[in-house]
C-alpha cells in the first residue's frame, strides 16, 4: 500500500491501461460464458444502493419486503407462489444452501447425496463442506441423468436427490418427473438445479416449445436453485435459493439479536449481503416481465440455431446434441478440439472447453454479427487444420 495515497486520476488511468487486456460481454468475444452484460435499469440500481447490507434486514425491512416479493415473482414463474427463499450470492451458494436444509431435516445417519454425472462441480464443493458423499449417477445417450440409475443407487444412507434443469455443459433437462416420483416414494429431499435453465424454461414453454415438467409443479421438487445473474439479466452477485414451503427454509435459519435493526433472522451463508442485488432483481422481474423474457430467450435461441446450423455445415465438427435451450456443444471426430478450441482462444474468442466439447452459450450479449464471425474464424480454423 502506498503511504501517500494515489490521485484518483492517477488510480483510474492505471486501472484504465491495466483492465483493458480483459474480456468484455460488450465486445461479444464471451461465447462460453453465462453471465452476461446487466439490463441497464439493474446496473443503474445496483450502483445506486451499494450501501444496502440485508445482513441486518430490521434496518432495511422495505428490501426485505422486496426480497419476499421477488422470491414470490421467481416461485410463481416456477409454478409456486408459496416459494419461500432469498437472493444469494449466485447458484454455488443456492445449491449449498439446499443440501444444507436437507441435511438438518434428515436422520443424521443419512449423508449420501444422488448427483447426475453432468451436476456442477458446486455440489462437490458442498458435499465435502456438509461432510455428505456424493454418489455421481451416469447419463443415457440424450445426456440425461439415468433415472434406473438413480433407483438404484437409493439406499438407506440416501438423504439428497439432485436433478438439473439445463446442465452446465449442455443445457440438458433430467427427468425430473421420474427423480419426483422416486423421491416421494423413498421419502428423499429432491432439490432442483435450475441455476441456468429457470430464467429460459418457462419462457420457452411460452414461446410454445415442448417443455418438460421441472419445477414446483412436481410434488417431489423440495428446492430449486434459479440464478437471475445469469439468464435474468441481474448484475453479479444473484443467484436464488427457493424452497417448497418456509418450513424447508428455516431449516437453515438462524437468529440474530444484537443488530441495529434489532432481532433479525438469516438463512443465507453471507452475512452481510447485498440489497442492492435484491432491488436490482425486484425491478428486473417488474420491469421485464413475461414479455420480456420472452423476447430476450427468443433473441439467444435464435442464434443458437443459426449456430448450430452453421457448424453441422463444417465439414469434421458437429454439435453434441440438438439444442434445448441456448447451450450448444461443438465435437469432432476428426480433430482434436482441445487444438480447435485452443485456437479459437488464440482469436480471442472466450469459448469454455469440456472434455470432449467446447460449449457456446448464447447469452443475450452476443449478436448476429458475433456468431457471423465466430463461424468464418471456425471455418479458417479447420481449413487449416485439414490442409
Ligand atoms: N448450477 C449450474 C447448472 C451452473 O451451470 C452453475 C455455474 C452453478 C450452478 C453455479 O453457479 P455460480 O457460478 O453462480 O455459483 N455455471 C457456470 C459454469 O460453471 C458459471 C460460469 C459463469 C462460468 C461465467 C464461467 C463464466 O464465465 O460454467
Amino acid at each position: 500500500m502506498e503511504s501517500e495515497g494515489l490521485s484518483q486520476s492517477l488510480v483510474l488511468r492505471e486501472l484504465k491501461s491495466r483492465l483493458s487486456e480483459d474480456f468484455t460481454y460488450s465486445s461479444g468475444r464471451i461465447i462460453g460464458s453465462m453471465c452476461t452484460c446487466p439490463h441497464p435499469l439493474a446496473r443503474k440500481l445496483y450502483t445506486r444502493f451499494l450501501d444496502r447490507n440485508l445482513g441486518d434486514s430490521g434496518l432495511f425491512p422495505a428490501i426485505a419486503k422486496l426480497e419476499k416479493e421477488a422470491i414470490n415473482m421467481l416461485g410463481a414463474l416456477l409454478s409456486n407462489q408459496r416459494a419461500s427463499g432469498h437472493i444469494v450470492t449466485g447458484g454455488t451458494e443456492a445449491n449449498t444452501l439446499a443440501l444444507w436444509a436437507a441435511k438438518k431435516l434428515s436422520k443424521k445417519e443419512k449423508c449420501e447425496v444422488i448427483v447426475p454425472a453432468s451436476a456442477h462441480y458446486s455440489f462437490d464443493k458442498a458435499a465435502d463442506l456438509l461432510g455428505l458423499k456424493a454418489v455421481r449417477v451416469g447419463l443415457n445417450s440424450g445426456f440425461q441423468v439415468d433415472v434406473e440409475a438413480v433407483r438404484k443407487a437409493v439406499n438407506s444412507s440416501t438423504m439428497a436427490i439432485v436433478g438439473i434443469a439445463g446442465t452446465t455443459g449442455l443445457g440438458v433437462v433430467d427427468p425430473i418427473l421420474e427423480l419426483s416420483e422416486i423421491a416421494l416414494e423413498k421419502g428423499i429431499f429432491l432439490h432442483v438445479d435450475a441455476a441456468f435453465g429457470g430464467f429460459v424454461l418457462p419462457f420457452l414453454r411460452e414461446l410454445g416449445f415442448n417443455v418438460p415438467d421441472f419445477d414446483f409443479s412436481l410434488p417431489g421438487v423440495c428446492s430449486i436453485t434459479v440464478d437471475p445473474h445469469k439468464m435474468g439479466l441481474a448484475p453479479i452477485p444473484a443467484g436464488g435459493i427457493l424452497f417448497r414451503d418456509e418450513k424447508l427454509r428455516k431449516a437453515v435459519a438462524w437468529n440474530v439479536s444484537y443488530l441495529c435493526g434489532g432481532e433479525i433472522e438469516q438463512a443465507t451463508f453471507a452475512g452481510t449481503r447485498s440489497g442492492a442485488s435484491v432491488i436490482a432483481v425486484w425491478a428486473l422481474l417488474k420491469h421485464l416481465g413475461k414479455e420480456g423474457y420472452k423476447r430476450v430467450v427468443g433473441h439467444c435461441m435464435r442464434l443458437t440455431w443459426k449456430l448450430a446450423e452453421e457448424i453441422q455445415m463444417i465439414n469434421g465438427l458437429s454439435i453434441v446434441r440438438e439444442p434445448i435451450m441456448n447451450i450448444v456443444g461443438i465435437k469432432s471426430e476428426v480433430f482434436d478440439i482441445h487444438r480447435v478450441a485452443q485456437e479459437l482462444r488464440a482469436r480471442k474468442w472466450a469459448v469454455s472447453l469440456f472434455p470432449n466439447h467446447i460449449r457456446i452459450v448464447v447469452m443475450p450479449h452476443v449478436k448476429e454479427r458475433h456468431i457471423e464471425e465466430f463461424i468464418e474464424d471456425l471455418k479458417d480454423i479447420i481449413d487449416k487444420f485439414g490442409g
